[in-house]
């Protein structure tokens, strides 16, 4: 048993009896929204959850310890530190386990730590990417690296358009990381359903897709799938508007000077602002329906299994 490591009761148990089990990250709360959103939000997912049969593991480092499954007080903890937990990827794992602090995990930590526990399903709003500019900035996630070597199937909305999704699909592609489009051909660009770039490959049932991550995994073609669950209609958000949204607070950033790690949340923050929260809501709603699609994903796959 891995020391560093810690289940929740009823993820333990899960586990044991191969019930399915999702993944959720910790960032989207603790620097991807405002409190109290964020603490409703992580709530309102794990029920969602729930109610589509699986098992809720947010996953975080608190004291040092590598969790996998929070309590209620647990998550309104991170809700409401916000910026006061670090930010952690892969490369910061060690210093926050080292020091015994407070950790929220990104897509890349959130797989290491859910592949640490035996999880093979994981939600989140969208994954992190190859940034625009990426040339000069070298800006590109972490979460990356981690779908090419992680076997941990990431639920999202595909990636916002505050990065070069166009440049992000390179990546994967030389990566080996399969990009799957539910129920669309189109890779969905987070906020909207269109992004103009297709995916690899398009699936339209959670059986499909377990089917598929079965075999990948089965023919020891390690790392993670990308699963790319486009907004609904009802939620989506204009497409031109979003670009000039978007433009104008990439030139706030640039402005300000801000860079690494603080860029990503930088961003959703500076476009909540101008979009008077709307972009907010969208991304509330998106991550309900990944979470659902997760669900009856990790429910597929343990019939397989
Ligand atoms: N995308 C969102 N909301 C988020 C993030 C991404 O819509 O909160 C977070 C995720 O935790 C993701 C991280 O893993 O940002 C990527 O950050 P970076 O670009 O610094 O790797
Ligand atoms: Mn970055």
């Amino acid at each position: 048993m891995n020391p560093y490591l810690e289940l929740s009761p009823e993820v333990k148990q899960a586990l044991s009896d191969n019930r399915p089990i999702v993944a959720l990250e910790s960032t989207i709360i603790s620097h991807g929204m405002p409190y109290p959103k964020n603490m409703e939000t992580a709530l309102q997912v794990e029920q969602i959850v729930r109610e589509n049969h699986a098992i809720p593991a947010t996953i975080a480092i608190i004291n040092g310890i590598l969790k996998a499954g929070l309590s209620k007080d647990e998550i309104h903890f991170l809700a409401k530190q916000g910026k006061a937990v670090i930010k952690t990827s892969r490369r910061d794992i060690p210093f926050l386990v080292s020091k015994k602090l407070n950790g929220a995990t990104t897509v890349a930590s959130t797989m290491i730590i859910a592949q640490m526990a035996g999880i093979k399903i994981f939600a989140t709003g969208g994954i992190g990417g190859v940034h625009r500019g990426a040339a000069e900035s070298f800006d590109i996630s972490a979460d990356l690296q981690e779908l090419a070597h992680t076997p941990v199937a990431v639920v999202c909305a595909g990636a916002k358009a505050i990065l070069d999704l166009n440049l992000t699909l390179e990546y994967l592609e030389t990566n080996g990381v399969p990009v799957i489009g539910y129920q669309t051909a189109e890779l969905p660009a987070f906020y909207t359903r269109q992004s103009g770039l297709k995916v690899d490959y398009q699936l339209n049932s959670p059986l499909e897709i377990a089917q598929f991550l079965q075999c990948k995994w089965d023919l020891n073609l390690n790392g993670g799938v990308v699963i790319a669950n486009p907004i609904p209609e009802a939620y989506q958000m204009d497409y031109q508007q979003m670009m000039h949204t978007i433009d104008e607070a990439l030139l706030e950033a640039k402005k300000m000077g801000i860079k690494g790690k603080e860029s990503t949340p930088f961003l959703l923050e500076k476009i909540a602002l101008l979009t008077s929260g709307e972009s907010l809501e969208s991304n509330i709603k998106l991550a309900f329906n990944n979470a659902a699609l997760a669900a009856k994903v990790a429910c597929e796959l343990v019939k397989i299994k």
